[in-house]
Order: structure tokens, then C-alpha cells, then sequence
């Protein structure tokens, strides 16, 4: 990786601009333009694209075969405070560059920790008000801050579902500095994502009893937050496996049951992530469907697994054919409750070139903007919304009416089947919805 030149983190590299679909400067936009307004929003208020902190800034490309391939000149300053305003310049750098409005992060994203509680307090503290500061200057604000619970070989058994109290206790007073350092940085969200949360084995786990102090853990939090002022949502970002052989926050089915079951519908709603959706068996259309029925589409990480592996690769996003369905949910929910679309995403081992990461958002931010024009083109322009309708048209009036309504007992539907005769067939037409999406794209 280069190294600091002249202030600059990423010197040579302008803002990047929009110049529309001709463009061959591969450091522009084709799709993304700020403040054009796409079915009724911009595309800024509908996308709040978000760089996620730990990807983008602290990944090195490590993984479980090598070391990191990738040094980062912010990480040189031994003093933790040093390296963490050098790693604050060179996000803030980067994000005004990408001409983008928010980041996401964990907190010790934002510093290293320490080796006290006290000592990590101070540390996030002092880095907060440099932070801050930078804020002012950019007007680059806080989408969601995170604690990372998992990491730390104390949390190897769990953070919120630990066995031991005293680490459920440590996790707590972790959680209260995270949501500390997010609401100073004027964080607009607040996510769990169940790190180590989940069982290796059922053998030594007592589930129930962990959900039950997964439960009152999250109240806790919501209950301390609540109290000091803040007006965001919480998020509970599903996945089923890794690192844990069982996540408890499976999916976005799994997470709405256990928010009702412990009374936490309220504040929390759902971080989804495509990746994880995928690790699930899942589309993430269907998560983003499963969630916005609910009225729980809160916010996304945007990111791509593959296909022919069961790993969470976090590769960025970059298949027109998936998001446009992904946008059609997404549009059709009226947007995401309080979220926003963050990177989750980074970049691969032997991407190593400080533009990697440019070209990286760029497409990701370009084919969310195009997805999102070609959905609202669909939605606005073809017969996309009445071919659904149609199919359910038997339940509009007459007695399909009164089934709905609840008019009806299983005796009144002897009656009408009886009456009926056999029925002709319906075609569901998939070949025909599927097509239309690639007419728009
Ligand atoms: C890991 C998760 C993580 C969360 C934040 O798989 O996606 O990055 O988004 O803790
Ligand atoms: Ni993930
Ligand atoms: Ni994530």
C-alpha cells in the first residue's frame, strides 16, 4: 500500500463524480447521482449509503491460511490514539472522496482496545472527540455503531448468552460504552449482530435459558439508551452459522418471533444482510419480504456471498438481475425504517492497491443506483403490480371477501367446493414476471 503523501491517504484520486452511462473513467459514477430524484426521493434520502470501518480501514486480507496482504499507514503510530486519528483522516478522506454521507462501526473499529475497561473508556473517549470534530468538517455523520462482543477470547463462549455472569456482565458495560460512543457521534442507529451468540454444541448449552438472557440483555441496552436520549432504532442483524455452528439470530423469521416473544417490537427492527441471507438458504428478497411485512425493514448490509461456496466472503455487490428484485421489495416497503445501505463488503486478499477500495464502492454504489432506477421503472411503467393483483382477484369480493374478512368457517367452505365443480387451472406466468425484469434493466 502507498504510503502518506502530501496529507493524503489517497493522493492522486478526485472526488467522484457522476458522468452517466458513457463514462469510461472507470473513477465515476454511470448510475449514482446524489440528488436526482428517483420515484419520489432522491437517491441519496432513498440509499444512505454507508463504508463500513472495520472492512474498509482494518481488514488486511487475512485469513485462516496467511497473514494480512495488506498495510495500512494508519496502523504504523504505536500509540493507540495516534493510529486512530491517522485511520479517522484516511476514513474521512475516503468517504468525501466517494462523495458519501455516512460509515458504520464497532468500537474498536475506531481504536484498539485496551487492556482495561477503564483504559478502553478513555481511549474511545478521547478518539470520540476527534472524531467528532471531524464530523463538523465533513458532515459525514454515524449510520450505526456496534459493539464487537466477539472477537475478544473472552467472548468465546458468547457475549449476551455466555454461560458465566461475569462475562454477560462484561459485555454489558461493553455495550453501554458502544452505545455512549455512537450517540456522542450522533449515530442515527444501533445494531446487534449475534457475534458468538448461538452454540457450538447442544450437548453443553442450556438454549432456552440463553435466549431468556439474550431477551433481557437487549432490554437492557434499549432501556439505557432510552434513558440517556436516544431517538434510534436498535437493529438485530440475522445470520445462521459462523463463527458460532448455530446462530440464535438465524434469520429475519427467526428474529421477528424472538422481538415478539420478548416484547422488544417497540425499538428493534431488522439489519439484513445479503450474504447471510444467502448462508441461510435464503434470497434476500425473501428476508427483505419476510422483514417488511412486518414493518421491520430497517436497514441492509449490502455484500455477496458465492455461489459455489458456503462461506460469508463479503464480496461486494454486483449482479443487476438480484438487486433490481431486491430494490422492487425495497421500494414497495417504502424504504428502509431509519437504515441505510452499508458496505459490509471488502475487499479480496490480493486486492492490495489503495484504488481497490475505490472501485470496489464505486460499483457498489452504481449498481444499487441502478437497480433502484430500473425497479421504480417497473413499478411505475409496467404491468408488474396488476399481474400480481390479478392472481389474487378471487379474494377482492364475493366470498374470497368474506374468507378474508373472516366470514367464513370451514363448513362455509364445503358449501362453496361443493358448489363449485372442478377449476380450471391458473397459470402463475413466472417466465413472463421474470422477464420483465431483465426488459427494464
Ligand atoms: C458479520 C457481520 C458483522 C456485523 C457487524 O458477519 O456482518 O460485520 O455487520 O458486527
Ligand atoms: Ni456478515
Ligand atoms: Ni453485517
Amino acid at each position: 500500500m502507498k504510503k502518506y503523501i502530501n496529507g493524503e491517504y489517497f493522493p492522486g484520486i478526485q472526488t467522484i463524480k457522476y458522468e452517466g452511462p458513457d463514462s469510461d473513467s472507470p473513477f465515476a459514477y454511470r448510475y449514482y447521482e446524489a440528488d436526482k430524484v428517483v420515484g419520489g426521493k432522491t437517491m441519496r434520502e432513498h440509499l444512505r449509503f454507508a463504508v463500513a470501518y472495520w472492512h474498509s480501514f482494518c481488514g488486511t486480507g487475512a485469513d485462516p491460511f496467511g497473514p494480512g496482504t495488506i498495510t495500512h499507514p494508519w496502523d504504523a503510530p504505536a500509540d493507540p490514539i495516534d493510529a486512530a486519528k491517522a485511520k479517522a483522516d484516511a476514513a474521512f478522506e475516503f468517504i468525501t472522496k466517494m462523495g458519501l454521507d455516512y460509515f458504520c462501526f464497532h468500537d474498536f473499529d475506531l481504536v484498539r482496545e485496551a487492556d482495561t475497561l477503564a483504559g478502553s473508556e478513555k481511549l474511545l473517549q478521547q478518539v470520540t472527540e476527534y472524531i467528532q470534530q471531524k464530523q463538523k468538517d465533513t458532515g459525514i455523520k454515524v449510520l450505526w455503531g456496534t459493539a464487537n462482543l466477539f472477537s475478544h477470547p473472552r467472548y468465546m463462549n458468547g457475549a449476551a448468552t455466555n454461560p458465566d455472569f461475569r462475562i454477560v456482565a462484561r459485555a454489558g458495560a461493553q455495550v453501554k460504552l458502544a452505545l455512549d460512543t455512537t450517540m456522542a457521534l450522533g449515530g442515527e442507529n444501533y445494531v446487534f449482530w449475534g457475534g458468538r451468540e448461538g452454540y457450538m454444541s447442544l450437548l453443553n448449552t442450556d438454549m432456552k435459558r440463553e435466549l431468556d438472557h439474550l431477551g433481557r440483555f437487549l432490554g437492557m441496552a434499549r432501556n439505557y439508551a432510552r434513558g440517556q436520549g436516544f431517538k434510534g432504532n436498535f437493529f438485530i442483524e440475522p445470520k445462521p452459522m459462523e463463527p458460532m455452528k448455530h446462530q440464535y439470530d438465524f434469520d429475519a423469521a427467526t428474529v421477528v418471533g424472538f422481538l415478539e416473544h420478548y416484547d422488544l417490537l417497540d425499538d428493534f427492527k431488522l439489519n439484513l444482510e445479503v450474504n447471510h441471507a444467502t448462508l441461510a438458504n435464503h434470497s434476500m428478497q425473501h428476508e427483505m419480504e419476510v422483514a417488511a411485512m412486518h414493518g421491520l425493514l430497517g436497514s441492509i448490509d449490502a455484500n455477496r456471498g458465492d455461489y459455489q461456496n458456503g462461506w460469508d466472503t463479503d464480496q461486494f455487490p454486483n449482479n443487476i438481475y438480484e438487486l433490481t428484485q431486491l430494490m422492487l421489495v425495497f421500494l414497495q416497503a417504502g424504504g428502509l425504517k431509519g437504515g441505510g445501505i452499508n458496505f459490509d463488503a471488502k475487499l479480496r486478499r490480493n486486492s492490495t492497491d489503495p484504488e481497490d477500495l475505490f472501485h470496489a464502492h464505486i460499483g457498489g454504489v452504481d449498481i444499487f443506483a441502478r437497480a433502484l432506477i430500473t425497479a421504480a421503472r417497473i413499478l411505475e411503467s409496467s404491468e408488474y403490480i396488476s399481474l400480481r393483483q390479478e392472481r389474487y382477484r378471487s379474494f377482492d369480493s364475493g366470498d374470497g371477501k368474506h374468507f378474508e374478512t373472516g366470514k367464513l368457517n370451514l363448513g362455509s367452505l364445503y358449501e362453496i367446493a361443493a358448489g363449485n365443480g372442478e377449476i380450471p387451472m391458473t397459470s402463475g406466468r413466472q417466465e413472463l414476471f421474470e422477464n420483465l425484469i431483465n426488459r427494464y434493466i
